[in-house]
């Protein structure tokens, strides 16, 4: 019994969390290049949110994204698929930073998302968490 109920409770904590939705306004942050050639963008994904959820980086020059997931048990991911401007990656997110590195190739506005979904509730992205990389000449 006492079994049952403490799964009861961690059931009831999940439904919790997937049903909170606390995110910010949408931000849009301008990278700019350092001094080493890269362009360092921070960026934190949480429910159900990307922050900055718009990314303005200049084409042909590498970027650097560095990005963590916010406490809490949901998983997140972040998804890219823009191959015409060679950028396409899927990268699981944890709460410790990861680097993520690549260099958009050509101009044009190209969606991001967290592709996870938990069981009947609307998707992630459906939620808000999606954003826009936008790469300028
Ligand atoms: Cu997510």
């Amino acid at each position: 019994m006492k079994h049952l109920l403490s799964i009861v409770s961690i059931v009831l904590f999940v439904v919790g969390a997937a049903l909170a939705e606390d995110k910010p306004a949408q931000k849009r942050f301008v990278a700019s290049i350092d001094k080493d050639g890269y362009q360092r963008v921070e960026m934190t994904a949480g429910e159900y949110y990307f922050d900055p959820a718009v990314v303005v980086v200049k084409v042909n020059v590498p970027v650097e994204l560095t990005i963590k997931k916010t406490g809490g048990i949901t998983p997140h991911n972040i998804v890219i698929k823009a191959p015409e401007a060679d950028v396409d990656f899927k990268v699981d997110l944890s709460s410790e930073p990861q680097k993520i590195s690549f260099m958009a190739t050509k101009a044009g506005s190209y969606a991001f998302e967290c592709t996870n979904k938990f069981l009947f509730f609307k998707s992630h992205k459906e939620r808000g968490m999606h954003g826009v990389l936008e790469v300028v000449e």
